[in-house]
């Protein structure tokens, strides 16, 4: 089990299958002034997520020569509004791309191209979000990268990598899709950003700002001007900070590879049995299929409206998004006697590659994608969830944020918290800090 206890430092490495390290963790080998730049980034962390509840904190100021050069707010700007930060028309936008270091070129991936494929995926196997100890790197497989990436309305121009030019091997990558987002009453047509990667070897060059201006260049030209993004790292400025729940269903391999530990007062044998799951479903769950489409989409999107942070889903983008992919996505739906869909579950699949380990290559996780329970209780309806993700899928744990009303079947379940965060962020829109609740939105 992944509890808070004196498990806390093996409880890092649950981060490796959430985002990047969370930079405010401890180390018991920093340095002074590492300890002291830590507790600045908590501090300001804090104040900038809550500083209009707290006003006596006063932030302490860390620089972001480029992130301040950008329409996002200020880490100690209080933000009652929401809206544009500023407004610009693609007349105004750069027509040429930005310049690269000698050597370096920009492409354009073909992600139907299987040579290109994988090439993004050689790159991320190698190069893409590990935890702060390094003992897991996420392996989005081939299969999960063309469905994150090849959605309704996605354009090549915005699968955009850095190639050495003379070998044409990929160095870098970002990447941009199409999504309607509701930011409290606003729908705003902007895109979503992630996979942004430069390869070990090239870190700490500022190349990553220039991935990040030439990605929004392209995007401008289509005449988007927002972006929603997550990230593991603090930036100016996050609009939610949500943590990482995990339920594991094979305690044995989980402390063979310190994803978990035992605690002083249990066994291995106490934790096995804690983990064991339904192997039967008590309601009759079914897979969606596309015929569901119309339905699904009335049901997620209604559920949506709880929430002031969400996605706006067109049924071609539910069936893109839901119709079930061996080991990339799974979608179960409950039907009514009328024929009615009234409860709905989905996870998507990610391993991640098990760093160092003569035993275990792999850690196969599943995320708790977007759920619905309108006539079963939370408990019941993620009950199933996790019978299908343990017995069909045969994973290693079930990975959840405290999004939306996740937090009612967390404890009931046996999920223990993470010490891994994720913070959920805005480029060139305002929004007031979010609960974690009130998040209605899941990035991949
Ligand atoms: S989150 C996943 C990010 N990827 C990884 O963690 C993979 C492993 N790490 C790496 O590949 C590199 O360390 C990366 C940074 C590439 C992350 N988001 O080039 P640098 C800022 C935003 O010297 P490197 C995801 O994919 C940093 O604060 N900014 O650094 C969502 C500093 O700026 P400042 C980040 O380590 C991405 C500058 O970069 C991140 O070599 C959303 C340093 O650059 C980060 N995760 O490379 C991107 N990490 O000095 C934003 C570092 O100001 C999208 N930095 O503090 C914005 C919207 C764009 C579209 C808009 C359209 C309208």
């Amino acid at each position: 089990m992944v509890k808070k206890t004196k498990r806390k430092k093996k409880q890092k490495k649950a981060k490796a299958v959430a985002k990047p390290a969370e930079e405010t963790t401890e180390d018991a080998n920093e340095t002074t002034v590492q300890k002291q730049n830590r507790m600045n980034r908590q501090k300001e962390l804090h104040a900038a997520l809550y500083s209009h509840r707290n006003q006596t904190t006063a932030a302490p100021k860390v620089s972001h020569p480029f992130w301040d050069s950008q329409p996002v707010p200020k880490m100690d700007q209080e933000i009652e509004t929401t809206g544009p930060i500023e407004t610009k028309t693609v007349d105004e936008v750069k027509p040429e791309p930005y310049a690269l270091a000698e050597h370096f070129e920009w492409y354009a991936m073909d992600l139907q191209d299987d040579g290109d494929l994988d090439d993004l995926y050689n790159l991320l196997s190698s190069h893409y979000v590990e935890d702060d100890e390094n003992m897991f790197r996420f392996n989005y497989s081939r299969p999960f990268l063309r469905w994150a990436l090849m959605p309704p309305g996605y354009l090549r121009t915005w699968h955009l990598a850095v190639r050495v030019a003379r070998t044409k091997r990929l160095v870098g990558c970002i990447t941009a899709i199409p999504a309607k987002i509701r930011v409290h009453d606003n729908v705003v047509e902007m895109v979503e950003i992630n996979f942004l990667c430069v390869h070990k070897k090239l870190r700490e060059k500022r190349l990553a700002p220039v991935l990040i201006k030439e990605i929004t260049r392209r995007v401008n030209l289509q005449n988007v001007w927002q972006a929603a993004y997550t990230a593991g790292v603090v930036i100016p400025k996050p609009i939610a900070r949500n943590q990482y729940w995990h339920r594991s269903f094979d305690p044995k391999k989980l402390v063979e590879i310190g994803f978990s530990s035992i605690p002083r007062n249990s066994t291995l044998g106490r934790m096995v049995r804690l983990s064991a799951v339904d192997q039967k479903h008590t309601y009759p769950f079914r897979p969606m299929t596309e015929v569901d489409v119309p339905k699904v989409c009335n049901l997620l999107n209604n559920y949506l409206t709880n929430f002031k942070y969400t996605p706006v889903l067109e049924e071609e983008e539910i069936k893109h998004w839901f119709t079930p992919k061996e080991n990339v996505v799974q979608c179960y739906v409950l039907e009514n006697d009328e024929g009615e869909i009234t409860d709905m579950f989905s996870y998507y699949c990610l391993s991640s590659h098990v760093i160092g380990n003569d035993k275990h290559k792999d850690l196969h996780a599943v995320y708790s994608y977007y759920n619905v329970a309108q006539t079963l209780s939370w408990t019941d309806l993620m009950k199933h969830a996790l019978t299908t993700a343990r017995h069909t899928d045969a994973k290693d744990v079930f990975n959840c944020l405290n999004v939306m009303e996740n937090a009612q079947f967390l404890q009931d379940l046996r999920f223990g918290p993470g010490d891994g965060y994720l913070h959920y962020y805005l480029y060139n829109w305002l929004c007031p800090a979010l609960e974690p609740g009130e998040v209605g939105l899941v990035l991949m």
